[in-house]
């Protein structure tokens, strides 16, 4: 998940369980906080081992029992004891129109609270695409003049981990990679850690062979949605976006978007996100190779391929994949029997 090897796993269990816990200091901003709520419902680590072992939580308004001014007198106490040590997390988007005047917490304007907590934090991690880029706040015609961490702090160490709402996986990888290895993970040219943001959703599909093949849902309920098939023409924007969902999932229980049938809409990606109409048809300019699912040839006869099967079918589709080929032939079905797969036939799907 870390994009580390697994020698590395004594290290990460060190730092997780070393009794330096950072001090995390969360601010909330225009948002739904969808972001903490995403993240209670992780389960590895669980929310309690998170802020009672892994990290201090000094200060997060959804989570926190204090309110009101004491509230506001412990965040100012934790920035003076941890100055320059502590992990700013900024949740929502900050408003800049009028001086800032439309989201004000303690008294403050979010752009104030946001110079202050920033100025001691020796990490910001934007969580959430609102914090990362603005998020639907910025939409336009941005009447808050909404925008994200990246736009107003520029002297600290940001990483962006967008999403609406992201996935908890890539905080806590986030978190337990810096306190691991004592240094920001690699990052692409929006700030996102390459790890969890390095590759198209698209390439690890579990919906991916339908789209090899042109079977498509072409509405919400029909016949092909029912069954499976890829949701490129209901406006999945999954070749287009960067994420590890297709991967990761969501909730430990398995599900992402796509698995229950919605479309991706691209939520981690700035010019995707609440810009492109939910049913608008992103380019594929660059197609890519999927990576982790066998070809579906719904035309085999007798029973589907047992999950064993069809992970060793998609291995053996993989390597050949990274070979140059586009399909590999003759791959056993269910019974054991050579059938011949597909042809890539279907390059008009892919520019469809
Ligand atoms: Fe934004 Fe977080 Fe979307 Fe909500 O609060 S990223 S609106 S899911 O959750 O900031
Ligand atoms: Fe999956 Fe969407 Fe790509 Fe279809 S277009 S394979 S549903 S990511
Ligand atoms: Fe977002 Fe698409 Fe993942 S909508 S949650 S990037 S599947």
């Amino acid at each position: 998940m870390m994009g580390l090897p697994f020698s590395m796993h004594s290290k990460v269990m060190e730092a997780a369980t070393a009794n330096n816990n950072p001090t995390v200091i969360w601010l909330h901003f225009q948002e739904c906080t969808g972001c903490s709520e995403s993240l209670l419902r992780s389960g590895h680590p669980t929310i309690s081992t998170l802020i009672l072992d892994i990290i201090s939580l000094d200060y997060h308004e959804t989570l926190m029992a204090g309110s009101g001014a004491q509230a506001e007198e412990s965040l100012r106490h934790s920035m003076a004891a941890n100055h320059g040590k502590y992990i700013l997390v900024v949740e929502g988007a900050i408003p800049t129109a009028a001086k800032g005047i439309y989201c004000k917490v303690g008294g403050k304007t979010a752009m104030e609270s946001l110079a202050e907590a920033a100025a001691g934090a020796a990490l910001i991690i934007a969580i959430g695409s609102c914090a990362s880029y603005g998020g639907i706040q910025a939409v336009s015609p941005n009447p808050t003049g909404a925008v994200g961490v990246r736009d107003l702090v520029k002297n600290k160490p940001i990483i962006n981990l967008p999403g609406c709402p992201p996935s908890p996986h890539n905080f806590l990888s986030t978190v337990l990679y810096y306190l691991t290895l004592k240094r920001l993970p690699e990052l692409d040219t929006l700030g996102r850690p390459k790890f969890a943001y390095g590759r198209r959703i698209h390439e690890h599909c579990e919906r991916r062979p339908h789209f090899d093949a042109g079977r498509f849902a072409q509405a919400y309920g029909d016949a092909g949605h029912a069954q499976g098939y890829c949701l490129y023409k209901l406006g999945c924007k999954g070749p287009a976006t960067y994420a590890n969902c297709s991967v990761q999932r969501f909730n430990d229980v398995g599900v992402w978007p796509v698995s229950i049938g919605h479309p991706c809409i691209g939520c981690t990606e700035p010019g995707i996100l609440f810009q492109l109409p939910i049913a608008a048809k992103v380019q594929i300019h660059e197609p890519t190779p999927f990576d982790s699912y066998a070809p579906v040839d719904l035309k085999v006869k007798g029973k589907g391929a047992d999950p064993l099967t069809t992970g060793l079918l998609g291995l053996a589709a993989g390597a050949a994949l990274g070979a140059g080929v586009m399909l590999a032939k003759n791959l056993p079905d269910a019974q054991g029997e050579p059938h011949k797969t597909r042809k890539p036939k279907d390059e008009k799907a892919k520019s469809a």
